[in-house]
């Protein structure tokens, strides 16, 4: 049996084997002919869906445009059941490509990656896992995924509570019984709201501690009808271009008209349209939205006037419904029944803006205001998006400046994909690019894409080297900041998006706003211009 702690010199090293990371190892080992080891944390394949099984875990992109489109046949040999795919069913498709590619002989699985350090004498990237691997390669690339850092709220008391907790990106495999349990949930970002219905149906109480309330409009998730299904098989070309032409990767395209174009009571019955249809095409019915205020207001008051006519008890309602950001400035979540479960006897609504939580007790947990009996605490908390994943890794560049002093203020790269004093280091879907603002996997396929045919490039010129240039990374920088800015995002001062949920964390808005359709464009003519602001040397 060969040494598994042996150092072994490859060509690339992708980190995560989730959509990203397989996609990644198809491209290098099977179009260029690299030798590749993928080096994953997880037990399997699936990366964010690996980790994530907590109740009600469903994608809000919609299936058909859920998964990879570089193969027309696998996109016809592979049929999704539901208008939205649930967790499992998403980690039986990521098996199914892993075995159907062969991927899974070049994943070393339950191997986290402790330190990637920059050889400058050598040009290779030296890693070092947990489990006492090393591997040397030419290139690093990390899929690390965006939102994989668990972000556990430090309150008091956790380690004295004598019942069970959980954060749902940490979800135990074997699930929870919540039967006959007094449940809390914190947290009502799109995780807490998808689980908020299931445990409710299933525990004896639950309460919902609500910090900031939160849009939601209904994901109307239904069956494929085989109409649909044979539809998918036969425009599979049709499919994948659309997701390439729309900003946000989906199939859905924004109208063209403003909210301002048409009478209140149009815009009205365009707005129970598309809550009738449901899904996040809500914010793509006037072309506005995400950038004037004036119209914004006029879907978050749509929105507002439903959850009140939804939950029966008034002050239930009205805490639901006092959200104090725009709509769709936080990452917009979609439902199954989250306002009407505030219906239910055995749920309440606490409110721990005005009272904070201060302490977990052994018996529950204490706000300022009132104490509450719990046998389970579910964190509903979120990650440390974005640079979270990166950052928990001992990145060294160039002269072993580490990734930690580069990003000390935020964030900083070129086009999202490479950091100047990082050569031959590629982040998929880092900050700077779309990203979490695009439909995951079509961001993921452009970036896997465009970096083996940067890799491709430097094997056809003989080049050895590729590093962005601090100019190049600066006016970047810049650019993802002026883009954020023309839009409403950044009004939501407490968004992820922003690292607002991280005590500490920098506040940088972090993925690249103007557009996934744009962004390609951009990345496409840095290549065409032999990879302008990228220093590339032999
Ligand atoms: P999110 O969207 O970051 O939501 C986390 C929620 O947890 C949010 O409501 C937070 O309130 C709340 N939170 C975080 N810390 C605390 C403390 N200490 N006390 C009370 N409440 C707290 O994470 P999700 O997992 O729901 O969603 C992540 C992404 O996954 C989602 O956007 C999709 O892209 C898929 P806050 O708003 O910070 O006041």
């Amino acid at each position: 049996m060969p040494d598994i702690n042996a150092a072994s010199e490859l060509d690339a090293i992708v980190i995560g084997a989730g959509f990203a990371g397989m996609y990644q190892l198809i491209c290098l080992r099977d179009r260029l002919g690299l030798n590749v080891k993928v080096l994953e944390a997880g037990a399997g394949v699936g990366g964010t869906w690996y980790w994530n099984r907590y109740p009600g875990a469903r994608c809000d992109s919609e299936s058909h445009a859920y998964w990879y489109t570089f193969s027309p046949e696998l996109m016809k040999d592979w049929e999704w059941s539901e208008r939205y795919p649930e967790q499992p069913e998403i980690m039986r498709y990521l098996n199914f490509v892993a075995d159907r590619f062969d991927l899974k002989k070049d994943i070393s699985f339950n191997t986290r990656v402790a330190s990637a350090h920059y050889d400058q004498a050598a040009n290779r990237w030296r890693v070092r896992t947990e489990n006492g691997q090393s591997h040397t390669a030419k290139y690093l690339i990390t899929a690390v995924g965006c939102l994989s850092t668990a972000n556990v709220p430090k309150i008091p008391g956790l380690e004295n509570f004598a019942g069970d907790w959980y954060h749902t990106g940490e979800w135990p495999h074997e699930g929870v019984d919540f039967t006959g349990k007094r449940v809390g949930l914190i947290g009502t970002g799109s995780t807490g709201i998808q689980a908020t219905p299931v445990i409710a149906a299933q525990a004896k109480h639950l309460t919902v501690f609500q910090r900031t309330a939160n849009y939601s409009v209904p994901a109307r998730n239904v069956p494929l009808t085989g109409e649909f299904k044979n539809y998918i098989k036969t425009h599979t070309a049709e499919i994948r271009q659309a997701t390439h032409e729309t900003p946000n990767g989906h199939t859905f395209k924004i109208e063209n008209r403003l909210a301002f174009d048409v009478t209140p009571e149009e815009r009205d019955s365009i707005y129970e349209a598309a809550w009738a249809k449901g899904g996040l095409q809500f914010r793509a019915v006037f072309q506005d939205m995400m950038v004037n205020k004036a119209a914004n207001d006029t879907a978050a008051d749509f929105i507002k006037r439903k959850i009140r006519q939804i939950v029966k008890d008034p002050a239930t309602a009205a805490l639901l419904s006092d959200i104090d950001h725009p709509y769709a400035a936080k990452r917009p979540p979609i439902d199954t029944g989250y306002f009407e479960a505030f219906n239910r006897p055995n749920v309440s609504l606490v409110d721990v803006k005005t009272n904070p939580i201060q302490e977990i007790l052994p018996g529950g947990l204490r706000t300022a205001a009132a104490s509450y009996d719990l046998d389970i605490i579910v964190f509903a908390t979120g990650f440390d998006a974005m640079t979270g994943p990166m950052l928990r890794m001992d990145i060294q560049g160039r002269d072993g400046q580490t990734l930690k002093d580069a990003w000390e203020a935020g964030p900083r790269n070129y086009l999202g994909l490479q950091v100047a004093g990082f050569p031959n280091l590629f982040t998929i879907t880092g900050p700077g690019s779309p990203s979490v603002l695009c439909n995951m996997p079509v961001a993921i396929e452009q970036h896997a894409d465009w970096i083996s045919d940067c890799i491709a490039h430097m094997r056809a010129k003989g080049l050895e080297k590729i590093e962005a240039t601090t100019a190049a990374m600066d006016e970047w920088v810049a650019h993802v900041n002026d883009a954020a800015n023309a839009t409403l995002l950044p009004q939501a001062t407490h968004s992820w998006y922003l690292g607002a949920n991280v005590p500490g964390k920098p506040r940088v808005f972090m993925p690249y706003a103007g557009g996934m359709a744009r962004y390609r464009d951009i990345c496409t003519n840095v290549a065409s211009q032999g990879y302008k602001g990228f220093a590339l040397s032999p």
